[in-house]
């Protein structure tokens, strides 16, 4: 009694202090859906975003904090830390880490919640180890940041003044004392553990938190802690649906059985519900099913057959057509719960057979074989809540654009925020998901192994009814990392007992628990365990299943090696590049910073040395020696685009034994040099641009092989087309060239050379080092065009060009006309800072040919005139 007594009394003060402090938390609440207004709908929402504030556990002053959101950016807030991407600021903060956090609101419940018969708090993210207290009481104790959360609260919450406190344990001070404990040590290369004070300790391994918090060859060391996704109140009476899985099968353009599985939770037994499946676009009921539901968990099925359904496409394909399918459980008049659902529909199908060159890895949509397009995804930040829905959307736009249809979501991330598989879905990009495993072996074994099968049900049902979602996949690079890098031999000679331990965790994870969690609940989505795989226990090859192929770049083989490697199906490759001046600026302010190997640029360039020499050696065999800091960084990217245009060209000039090409990577998590394609501030590096021709519907691709040029045409069109090829040979001095043209039939979905020649006979004694060749395919009112060099770009004798310009301004920015009357290689256009964008830019101009380029900008007139600087290659030596 007595302690009941001072506990009340010492829970007044502190609400009493917390009120003064702190705003009561706004009460948000609605309802789970609109529906009807005779409908009378139960479940209620709040979000608990509000009135939140943190302390480092051992201290005492509180701070105001943001929810969603992360200890890292609170203390930015607060003034307390500065930028971490800022110069060399990251260093000074790897103290965050190794302390324990306490987060904290006071949140009164409206009375539309307060009074259901049912109420839970739901955590959507918790990063990481969390300990979750409501009025005092501990409610969950959490330690796996990919998983959803959700509490029984009923008998604990009060109308007024609930006090919900996290305690979040630093996840060194959990996880080093298991290190500690082991015989042996598992590999995960690219933890920085050393960079964190933790020496050679690398424990990213023990957390279920994203592997790049701990550092990767692209990013930095920034281990967070927070509520990194949405909190809510939850409150229902009767029957609540917990989840609805959609099922297609027999899906062609006449017609689609679809099974609805409805996942019906009732707090009593209720006779006479109906659970009922709606097009709600369409206006009509599609099934619906009487049911009886008892207390507990329900599985309700609703079955039909959809005729001539709208079928989903992949961009570039045909409409990505999405129905929105709402399912209600009711009874009567009477609705309890309302689910709204968007839905693709569409048969997706991974072919892996053995055919006459080994094993095919080819997808077919609507049964038609797809060539896939497209690039790697990391996470958009290091620190994911602040991450926008607006840069969601223009990272997926960006793709779009370029003609992709396949974002590889990688393993050393996190599944990402529904609201990016929502654009994919509207915008057809396909998504290849990895689970969050890469680089690294993991002690999957009981709890582990037994949070990790958690951890994959909430994704898999999460996800399961996008259709943008293609496969899932057990990690990136595992396997062959445990056979290929030295990690099973290292074991081995240490104890073959602790090699056999790890194959054995290794086969529990990726060949048993996460194939079954897909197989029950991913409707039929494909899996595969690793990527790159051909099979299990082998190292991955170019003629059976995916391939990650490094051998331009970590390998150092020159780049025309991408012209002769072959893969059933590329899922990485990718070349390095520094971000554009105006970029480095930003990090970088600095002028003694402007040079490759200043201590904030080798800061921002996490491969190191070793990368830096990389671009360098590549830059003085195949390209020229840049003459300055500014000239380096622009020269690299176009080395780049050239390296990466090279690659996706000869993948897809190779199709029908080749699928899919994803290039490594689309994005950055910071301001760094890496092998994206898009810069942390999004924007485009050459790379990008060179991808938007490479990967567009129709490609004309000259090559040349043992003093024969070919000029291939591919399509990715599902029917034939008819265009004139032209292939021109222009002196680079602006000399008139010779021009052949001829009418070609391009078939559909195929790769074929339309046009081939002696190099020699095309030259007509000119030297290799003075002409373009420039193929050009005009279908229709579309024309494709295309550029190849005879030679490196080190052997071209690119002549001093001046470019003409003029400028005219037009809403939202300016027209910018180009021209030359000699050949310019990549036209590099820029102005100060980073919030424009040049639609098109690093191109060649042909002599005399001109070429308006759109930028969008905020800048004035006069300032932009000042500003704008074009270059070209032979300005940068
Ligand atoms: C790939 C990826 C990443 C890495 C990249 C560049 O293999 O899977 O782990 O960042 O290479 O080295």
């Amino acid at each position: 009694m007595q302690i009941n007594i001072d506990h009340k009394r010492f829970t007044a003060i502190v609400l009493l202090m917390y009120l003064l402090l702190f705003p009561l938390a706004e009460t948000k609440a609605s309802a789970a859906a609109k529906a009807s207004p005779a409908d009378k709908v139960s479940p209620a929402f709040m979000e608990l975003h509000s009135g939140w504030r943190f302390r480092q556990a051992r201290l005492t002053n509180w701070y105001k904090a943001t929810v969603p959101g992360v200890v890292h950016t609170d203390l930015m807030d607060n003034g307390m830390i500065e930028d971490p991407f800022f110069r060399l600021n990251e260093r000074g903060l790897q103290w965050i880490d190794k302390e324990d956090w306490i987060y904290e609101t006071v949140f009164d419940i409206p009375a539309e919640i307060f009074s259901k018969d049912n109420i839970f708090i739901a955590f959507d993210g918790l990063d990481t180890y969390a300990d979750v207290y409501l009025n005092d009481e501990k409610i969950l104790e959490a330690d796996n940041m990919f998983r959803r959360w959700s509490v029984d609260v009923k008998s604990m919450v009060r109308e007024k003044g609930n006090i919900l406190r996290v305690y979040f344990h630093s996840p060194v001070k959990i996880d080093l004392p298991k290190y500690d404990s082991l015989p042996f040590h598992y590999n995960a290369d690219n933890d920085q553990s050393a960079n964190g004070g933790l020496l050679d300790r690398k424990i990213s391994i023990f957390a279920r938190k994203a592997g790049y918090h701990y550092g990767w060859d692209w990013g930095p060391r920034l281990v967070t802690s927070g509520i990194w996704r949405e909190v809510r109140l939850e409150g229902w009476n009767d029957a609540r649906i917990g989840n609805v899985q959609v099922i297609q099968d027999n899906v062609t353009a006449a017609g689609a059985n679809i099974k609805v599985v409805v996942e019906v939770t009732a707090d009593k037994d209720i006779q006479g519900a109906a659970v009922s499946v709606y097009d709600e676009g369409g206006g009509k009921r599609l099934g619906n099913t009487k049911a009886f539901l008892k207390r507990g968990l329900n599985r309700v099925e609703v079955e039909f057959t959809m005729k001539d359904p709208r079928l989903w496409w992949t961009n570039g394909l045909g409409e990505p057509y999405l129905y929105t399918f709402r399912t209600e459980v009711s009874k009567g008049r009477e609705t309890f719960d309302t689910v709204r659902e968007r839905i693709g529909i569409r048969s997706l199908e991974l072919v892996r057979e053995d055919d006459e060159w080994g094993g095919s890895f080819r997808f077919v949509l609507n049964g038609v074989p797809l060539f896939c397009k497209g690039a790697n995804y990391i996470p958009c930040d290091s620190f994911l809540p602040r991450v926008t829905k607006e840069t969601y959307e223009r990272t997926v736009q960006d793709a779009v654009d370029v003609n992709m249809n396949m974002l590889r979501v990688w393993g050393g991330g996190t599944y990402e925020d529904d609201y990016f598989y929502d654009l994919c879905d509207e915008k057809g990009i396909l998504v290849w998901q990895d689970f969050m495993f890469a680089c690294a072996i993991y002690p999957a074994e009981g709890e582990l192994l037994e949070n990790i099968r958690q951890e994959a049900i909430d994704n898999v049902r999460r996800l399961r009814n996008h259709p943008s979602i293609a496969i899932w996949c057990g990690n990136n690079e595992c396997q062959d990392a445990w056979l290929g890098w030295g990690w099973k031999r290292r074991l081995e000679s240490l104890n073959p007992e602790y090699a056999a331990l790890v194959w054995k965790q290794f086969e529990d994870q990726y060949f048993r628990v996460l194939p079954e969690v897909v197989a029950e609940h991913g409707s039929g989505i494909e899996y595969t365990p690793t990527s790159p795989f051909a099979a299990k226990g082998e190292k991955s090859n170019d003629h059976r299943g995916d391939a990650h192929y490094w051998g331009v770049w970590h390998g150092k083989e020159p780049i025309s090696r991408y012209n002769e490697v072959r893969s059933r199906f590329f899922s990485e490759y990718g070349f390095q590049s520094f971000p554009a001046f105006e970029t480095v600026k930003k990090y970088a302010p600095r002028e003694e910073d402007w040079d490759i190997t200043s201590e904030v640029m080798m800061s921002h360039q996490r491969g190191g040395a070793h990368a830096n020499g990389l671009i360098e050696s590549y830059l003085l065999s195949e390209y020229h020696k840049p003459k300055d800091f500014r000239s380096f960084l622009y020269m690299g990217q176009v080395l780049q685009g050239d390296a990466i245009k090279t690659a996706i060209e000869a993948h897809r000039r190779d199709k029908g034994y080749c699928w899919g090409t994803l290039f490594w990577q689309h994005n950055d998590c910071w301001p760094v040099a890496s092998w994206s394609s898009r810069d942390w501030y999004g924007v485009w590096k050459a790379q990008h641009y060179f991808a938007r021709p490479a990967y567009d519907d129709l490609l004309v691709s000259p090559v040349e092989k043992e003093g024969v040029l070919y000029v291939y045409v591919v399509s990715d069109r599902l029917k034939d087309t008819r265009a004139t090829l032209t292939v021109d040979v222009l002196p680079l001095d602006g000399r008139p060239g010779a021009s052949r043209s001829m009418d070609v039939t391009v078939k559909a979905n195929s790769s074929e050379a339309l046009f081939l020649a002696s190099t020699e006979s095309l030259l007509e004694g000119m030297e290799r080092g003075d002409v373009v060749i420039h193929a050009r395919l005009a279908a229709g009112n579309d024309v494709y065009e295309n550029n190849y060099f005879l030679g490196s770009q080190k052997e071209m004798n690119y002549p001093p060009v001046g470019i003409s310009r003029s400028v005219k301004p037009v809403a939202g920015g300016y027209e910018v006309t180009v021209s030359a009357d000699r050949f310019a290689r990549g036209v590099f256009l820029s102005i100060e800072g980073t919030g424009h964008f040049f639609g098109d830019n690093y191109f060649d101009l042909l002599p005399g040919r001109s070429r308006t380029v759109t930028v969008t900008t905020p800048a004035d007139e006069k300032q932009f005139m000042e500003q704008l600087r074009i270059v070209s290659l032979v300005d940068a030596y």
